[in-house]
């Protein structure tokens, strides 16, 4: 099984979309094994996005997530990065397929609604930087012989 990491931006958080949002996860059959509800300082914001510190809509992009708070998660399952990403969609709402939650729920790349890691080293990464060890549990779902072959 791997993990990723999974943040509701504020504005999915701002608009009431967290439950819908958790559903999706749910339903394909992802593992929940961490979460917090959490102000994002600037401190961890320009850690999290280092790698777009020469980027033109960094300034804003920092501004952004930390507006208001965020739900910060960990998902498990087979393959779960490509897997999330792919439920997320691509980064531009109005390029993402139909059915994903950056499609169903926005318009604009600036509040694009989600986070999730990228590949399997920057997920292990940024769960490092967001949570501490004791924050993420192992835990046996009931459910699971019947989602995991
Ligand atoms: P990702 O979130 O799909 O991995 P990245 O390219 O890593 O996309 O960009 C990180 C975040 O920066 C995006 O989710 C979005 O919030 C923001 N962003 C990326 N490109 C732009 C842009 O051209 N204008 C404004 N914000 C952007
Ligand atoms: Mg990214």
């Amino acid at each position: 099984m791997q993990r990723t990491f999974v943040m509701i931006k504020p504005d999915g958080v701002q608009r009431g979309l967290i439950g819908r949002i958790l559903s999706r996860l749910e339903d394909r059959g992802l593992k929940l094994v961490a979460a917090k509800l959490m102000w994002v300082s600037r401190e961890l914001a320009e850690a999290h996005y280092a790698v777009h510190k020469n980027q033109p809509f960094y300034p804003k992009l920092i501004d952004y997530i930390t507006s208001s708070p965020v739900l910060a998660m960990v998902w498990e399952g087979p393959e779960a990065v490509a897997a999330v990403r792919q439920t997320m969609g691509a980064t531009r709402p109005r390029e993402a397929a139909p059915g994903s939650i950056r499609h169903d729920f926005g318009l604009d790349v600036g509040r694009n609604l989600t986070h999730a890691s990228d590949s399997a080293e920057n997920a292990e990464a940024e769960i490092r930087l967001w949570f501490k060890p004791e924050e993420i549990l192992s835990w046996d779902r009931d459910l699971d012989r019947w989602i995991f072959e």
